[in-house]
């Protein structure tokens, strides 16, 4: 079996990779042009004897079609790629339509235009297509599934809204295997460290490290007030003006209420390629069914490190709010259970304990 993979250095294109490579397929990797390496996430399988890389860039279709016709005969085609941070999309709209919105058209435009007919497409089709919409259950719960309808609210989310409804129309209207995942939030050590979640693992290891380079605890940052700039950094108690050395910048956050159903990105590559593997293309929910607030992913990831009141360490900085939130997330994935049998692995708790783990490291 033989895939290609657009998006392959991003968190979960460098997941589908180790799967699909373990699974003795052939896969070819597909990378924009970069000034700097942007292979990090991959260096392990740069040598592997079944994976190739090759360069091209979705938004630009004449490279999406070089990509294809040098590799006719593949399997699966998976579009990973995207301008994929939310926030990112108010400020570059216009690029984030290019390449999230337009970069799937161009895809499936030339798997039709080469007669790509015998291979299989995965759209990475977002819970952030649901923006403020959601159902409510005989239990009065907040839930979305595959018939939720969408209410898009960001620049990101209408793109994605856009790919989607393109991947239905090549498999209704041309007949191509196209499907899509509809998946949550799923993180992990590999997440892009301007994420939330990564952004506070990150912080914690940073600040861990910090602390041991000083050889001082919490407990001396925290019980002599005196000596905290509240709003910005956090210093060892009486060598504030003697070494700049001995400050360190708190953790600064946005909108801590919002919730999220977060799960852990190595189980949801599986789904992707379950997806592929069935005979009829399709739209599939992929989340956990719970959802927690960042508030809570702060309780645990601080607790890792002994830390129960993380309010100290944390500014809530009005930079990091949005122009309009998507509130309250948590998915159903009663169709992804029953059709692909598929089901997440790792929970919320070890989710978060096994990123904090990772950035200590
Ligand atoms: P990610 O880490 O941001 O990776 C995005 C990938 O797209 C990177 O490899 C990036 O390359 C590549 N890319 C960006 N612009 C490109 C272009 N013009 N041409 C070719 N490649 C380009 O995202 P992720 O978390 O792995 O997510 C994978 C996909 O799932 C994305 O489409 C995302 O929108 C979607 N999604 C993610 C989540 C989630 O919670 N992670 C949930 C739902 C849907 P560089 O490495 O060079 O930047
Ligand atoms: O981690 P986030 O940036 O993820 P978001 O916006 O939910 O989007 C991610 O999940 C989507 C699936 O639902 C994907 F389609 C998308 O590609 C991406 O992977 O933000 C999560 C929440 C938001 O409510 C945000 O307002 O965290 C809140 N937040 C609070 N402080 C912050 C911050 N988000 C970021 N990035 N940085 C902060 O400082």
């Amino acid at each position: 079996m033989k895939a290609i993979i657009f998006g392959v250095t991003g968190q979960d294109g460098s997941h589908l990779a180790d799967l699909l490579v373990q699974k003795d397929y052939e896969v070819v990797g597909v990378s924009r042009r970069s000034s700097v390496d942007n292979t990090t996430r991959i260096k392990h399988l740069l040598e592997h004897p079944n994976f190739d890389m090759m360069q091209g860039d979705i938004t630009d279709a004449f490279s999406v079609r070089n990509v294809l016709s040098e590799h006719a005969t593949v399997d699966e085609i998976y579009n990973l790629a995207a301008q994929s941070h939310v926030a990112v999309s108010f400020k570059q709209p216009a690029l984030t339509w290019d390449i999230t919105g337009k970069g799937c058209l161009n895809i499936l435009q030339s798997i039709a235009d080469l007669g790509l007919d015998q291979s299989r497409f995965y759209q990475a089709s977002s819970s952030e297509m649901f923006g403020s919409s959601y159902d409510i259950n005989r239990s009065q719960e907040k839930y979305q599934d595959e018939n939720t309808k969408f209410l898009p609210q960001s620049p990101y989310a209408i793109a994605k809204c856009a790919a989607h409804y393109v991947t239905r129309l090549f498999r209704e209207g041309y007949g191509l295997h196209a499907s899509a995942g509809i998946l949550f939030n799923h993180e992990g050590p590999r997440r892009g460290e301007t994420f939330v979640t990564r952004k506070i693992t990150k912080w914690i290891g940073d600040f861990h490290r910090w602390m041991k380079s000083k050889d001082v605890s919490v407990d001396v940052l925290i019980h002599t007030p005196e000596d905290w700039d509240r709003d910005a950094e956090m210093y060892i108690p009486g060598r504030i003006d003697r070494d700049q050395n001995f400050q360190f910048p708190k953790l600064r956050l946005g909108n801590l209420e919002a919730f999220r159903d977060w799960g852990y990105a190595g189980d949801y590559v599986e789904a992707m390629w379950m997806m592929l593997q069935q005979e009829e293309p399709d739209d599939y929910i992929i989340c956990t069914g719970e959802t927690h607030t960042i508030r809570e992913f702060l309780d645990v990831a601080f607790n890792k490190v002994g830390i129960e009141d993380w309010s100290e360490f944390v500014v809530i900085d009005p930079e990091f709010y949005r122009p309009a939130e998507v509130d309250y997330l948590r998915g159903d994935n009663i169709k992804a259970k029953s059709k692909l049998g598929w089901e997440p692995r790792t929970t919320f708790i070890e989710l978060a304990t096994l990123m904090v783990e990772a950035d200590l490291e």
